[in-house]
């Protein structure tokens, strides 16, 4: 991963912390994306502690075109280039339809889907002038199957799935490529939650999430690895 520019969103903690801090184990030079700045500083130092190259972390809320134009040209005037996007930040509220309110259904397509379009819509005029490069979408395992409770939320990763799966069609004969990582229950902060809690305690960890990550990204150019699902033994599937 050495030289390699990697752009993680929603890196401020959870999975996106996890995931910047095994690219920066191999010395990579990362882009920490997310909304609040003294979080972003504080993964910055455990990121360079790890091994990074180098770090930028740039405060901005994905869902908002401009400040996603901005993040782009920050991080190309610094770099000139971008190698991987991670697209991890995302948001979900669990309830029944009938007590979902429309701002709690348009916060989460304005993130999970709006902004994983446009942060990924901002990278590839660049990477497609390199010839290289690649996308990898923290899904979810209810990208691909449904649950009471959660219509909202499995509305949007669906709508992942079949925009990664159309785009890696449009990108791979241009050297992209695009792969969605499908966790199952992970501890972290998600949908407001608390990281650490007992009955987490055998959920997978957001260290699980960002080894598939890696897994994906350090294949050889000629390997192009689609999905990968993960889900912890405990939970039903
Ligand atoms: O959640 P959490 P995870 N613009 O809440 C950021 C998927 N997933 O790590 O902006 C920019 O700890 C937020 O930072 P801040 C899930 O759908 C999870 O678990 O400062 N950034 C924080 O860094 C999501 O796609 C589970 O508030 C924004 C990060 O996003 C991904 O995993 C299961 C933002 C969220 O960290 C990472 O979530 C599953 C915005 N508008 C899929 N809004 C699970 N945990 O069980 C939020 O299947 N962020």
């Amino acid at each position: 991963m050495e030289d390699k520019v990697v752009m993680i969103t929603g890196a401020s903690r959870g999975i996106g912390e996890a995931v910047a801090l095994e690219f920066a184990k191999r010395k990579a030079k990362i882009v920490l994306v997310a909304r609040t700045p003294e979080d972003l500083e504080r993964v910055r130092g455990r990121v360079l502690d790890a091994g990074a190259e180098d770090v930028l972390t740039i405060t901005t809320d994905i869902s908002k075109e401009e400040e996603v134009e901005v993040m782009l040209d920050v991080t190309l005037s610094r770099f000139g280039r971008v190698d991987i996007l991670v697209n991890n930040a995302g948001v979900g509220y669990f309830k029944p339809v009938v007590d979902t309110t429309l701002s709690e259904w348009q916060t989460m397509f304005d993130v999970n889907v709006t902004g994983l379009f446009l942060c990924t819509r901002g990278v590839l005029p660049k990477m497609l002038e390199q010839g290289s490069g690649h996308i990898i979408n923290i899904s979810s395992d209810v990208g691909r199957r449904t649950i009471a409770g959660g219509a909202g939320y499995c509305a949007t990763k669906f709508a992942v799935q079949a925009f990664a799966d159309a785009l890696r069609k449009e990108v791979q004969r241009q050297g992209i490529k695009v792969t969605n990582i499908l966790p199952g229950m992970t501890d972290t902060y998600f949908a407001n939650s608390e990281q650490g809690a007992e009955h987490k305690r055998d959920w997978l960890k957001a260290e699980d999430i960002a080894r598939a990550v890696l897994y994906a990204a350090s294949q050889p150019p000629g390997v192009l690895v689609d999905d990968i699902t993960l889900h912890p033994m405990v939970q039903e599937y």
